[in-house]
């Protein structure tokens, strides 16, 4: 019997050894279960003819349900990692990475179990070895290393290793889209020829009972990942997933995923299932007849979202689709507000198409979620700005701007490594900290578009944003605010729209104080950063410093900065603080 090791390492950042205390570069961290796994072990039940017995371990499972900073997290996952494999006996220990910049764990993991087996092959897959096979496949102890879509390459390896003959899969699936370093230390790579054509032939993802039952005790109402096609021929310039999965778009059979999602509900009770299709619309009639297929079987209590939807493709049948499996918000990505940079990117859209659209989707009672990117080579500042205004008009429910980041294997790296504009080091990919930022220019440094980013973040997510008119919008931002609020425990906008909400509408004024006293201790700390946001006219903001001057005097003083002196200033929070107990 032949014993296989399988761990998918952190999707958070690898643990440096600078604590953040700037809420700008925290996060929130959900433990989403691992679809490659799933994927992997799913195709590997089915079509791998030899006996084996598989363990597997997610290392995010260690920080779920873990608030604040992840560097401790990081670390407490390695640990747990080298317990599981000090444990097992393994003979083919394999290795998921979905990230660049998370490799280093698995570095290390795969260092413990060479020292433990020396004898044991290594297989690793994911973002790493899909962008840089030969420097994957060149680190000391790496047997295999598998480029892009993996299932059919992973049993193909596991026949070589243990001199299996399966004529008929081999006949199936063509050997290709690894790299191998032979007996003699010499590496052969082989392209990735074809991607799988016919995804009918993909059985349903494997879901680990374990990893279930552990994910079910932190978070029971947690969403599992589903992925309806491969492929997007749209080639954005910053996005690298052409590389995993081809230009080619390639679609399950609708009946096939609706009995996914259907058996995964009834066999583990998941109720929230997130599609994460890079645009699932790409197909009109597939999605129309998915909605028709999932509306006549869905229970009351299982909810959907999908990741993304390509705006060109967007139409009315899509949105009745949606309303019929009762999806509430819609998630597009405009990326960039004016017309230069839509050309730039490559990503073409219409920004008066755009406008439409969301109007379409309003219509319709739906919420919008919109993504940008700002900070590109040779974006200007006036771009940037553009790109916020656009955001700001379009007046959408919420949305994510992200300083753009220069990943490898995408034409964005490309063009801004001919610049000289690339900030990461190169030679380590656990300083890619895409939350920090990875291009300057000669205009402008890192530090102004996360600034830029980050505003309107909070403009558009916490302080102007349209959940405030209605009912149910409230309530929305409510739960959103307070979970950013407990994970992100210096996020003093948070705290404050908590506090405005429980105030103004439920008239809740122990849950107000409880939530503006939090608030006004953040702000006190003399650097905090969101100390900028507080001279700025909105309801939330008026209503928090009324609450300031009635009930916190001085306080409004100390958070604008007026007391001039240290002494002053130490002696004034000292009463402030003090005061806050019991209120
Ligand atoms: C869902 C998703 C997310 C979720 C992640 C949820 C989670 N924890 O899994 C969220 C929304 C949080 C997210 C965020 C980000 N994401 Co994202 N995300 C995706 C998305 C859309 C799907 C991932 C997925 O589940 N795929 C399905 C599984 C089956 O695919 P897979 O993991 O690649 O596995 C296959 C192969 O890689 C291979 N394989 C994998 N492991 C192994 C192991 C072995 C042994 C073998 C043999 C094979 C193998 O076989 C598998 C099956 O074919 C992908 C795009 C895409 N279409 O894949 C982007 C993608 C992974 N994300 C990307 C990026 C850049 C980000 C962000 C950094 C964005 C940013 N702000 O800059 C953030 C950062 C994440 C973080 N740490 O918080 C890039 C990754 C580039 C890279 N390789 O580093 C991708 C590829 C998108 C892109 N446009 O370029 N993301
Ligand atoms: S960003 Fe989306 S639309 Fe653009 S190439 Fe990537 S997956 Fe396709």
């Amino acid at each position: 019997m032949k014993k296989i090791l399988l761990i998918k390492v952190p999707t958070f950042e690898y643990p440096d050894d600078v604590e953040t205390t700037n809420a700008s570069e925290q996060a929130t961290f959900s433990w989403v279960l691992s679809l490659a796994m799933a994927c992997i072990v799913g195709f590997m039940k089915r079509y791998f003819t030899g006996e084996y017995s598989l363990k597997q371990f997610d290392m995010n499972g260690v920080a779920a349900g873990k608030a604040g900073s992840l560097n401790e997290v990081g670390r407490m996952a390695i640990d747990e990692a080298a317990k599981v494999i000090s444990e097992t006996d393994f003979d083919v220990f394999a290795v998921s990475v979905q990230f660049l910049f998370s490799q280093q764990y698995a570095d290390d993991i795969i260092e413990l179990a060479k020292r433990k087996n020396p004898a044991c092959k290594v297989i690793v897959g994911g973002g790493f070895a899909t962008i840089f096979p030969d420097k994957s496949i060149n680190k000391q102890n790496v047997d295999y290393s598998v480029i892009g879509e993996g299932e059919h390459t992973f049993v193909h390896i596991l026949n070589k290793i243990w001199g299996i003959d399966d004529p008929e899969f081999a006949e199936k699936w063509p050997f290709d889209g690894y790299a191998e370093k032979l007996d003699d230390g010499n590496v052969v790579i082989v392209p990735k020829g074809m991607f799988l054509n016919n995804l009918e032939d993909l059985p349903q993802p494997f879901w680990n009972p374990e990893e279930h039952r552990k994910l079910s005790k932190v978070n029971p109402r947690a969403s599992i990942p589903v992925m309806a096609s491969r492929g997007c021929p749209m080639g954005c310039s910053f996005c690298s997933t052409h590389l995993a999965w081809g230009k080619k778009v390639r679609f399950r059979p609708a009946a096939q995923v609706v009995n996914e999602v259907m058996t995964t509900y009834k066999q583990y009770g998941f109720k929230h299932f997130d599609f994460v299709d890079d645009n699932i619309t790409f197909q009109n009639d597939w999605f129309v007849d998915f909605c028709e297929k999932m509306s006549h079987v869905q229970p009351e209590d299982l909810n959907i979202t999908f990741s993304n939807f390509d705006m060109r493709f967007l139409n009315e049948s899509v949105l009745q689709g949606l309303k019929k499996i009762r999806v509430q918000s819609v998630t597009i990505a405009t990326e960039a507000g004016s017309k230069e940079m839509q050309r730039q990117i490559s990503k073409k859209l219409n920004l008066d198409r755009v406008r439409q659209i969301v109007k379409d989707i309003h219509a319709e009672g739906l919420y919008v979620h919109n993504c940008f990117i700002v900070g590109f080579p040779n974006e200007t500042l006036a771009q940037m700005r553009e790109t916020v205004a656009f955001a700001r008009e379009l007046r959408t429910e919420s949305i994510q701007i992200w300083p753009a980041f220069p990943y490898p294997g995408t034409r964005l790296y490309d063009e801004a490594k001919a610049l000289g504009f690339v900030t990461y080091d190169e030679e380590d990919y656990g300083s890619l900290k895409y939350r920090k930022g990875g291009i300057k220019s000669s205009e402008w440094n890192v530090e102004d578009v996360k600034a830029i980013a980050y505003d309107a973040n909070i403009e558009l997510n916490f302080l102007a944003t349209p959940f405030f008119d209605t009912e149910s919008g409230r309530e929305i931002l409510k739960n959103k605010s307070m979970s950013v609020a407990t994970n992100i425990t210096d996020h003093a906008v948070a705290n404050i729209v908590s506090g405005f909400l429980y105030g103004e509408f439920d008239l809740n004024e122990d849950k107000q104080n409880h939530f503006y006293n939090k608030a006004l201790s953040i702000l006190l700390e003399k650097d905090c950063l969101f100390k900028r946001y507080m001279h700025m006219d909105y309801p939330t903001l008026n209503h928090f410093r009324n609450w300031m001057e009635i009930n916190k005097p001085g306080s409004y003083d100390l958070v604008f900065d007026f007391i001039e002196t240290d002494a002053d200033r130490a002696q004034l929070a000292q009463v402030i603080t003090a005061s806050q107990s019991g209120v």
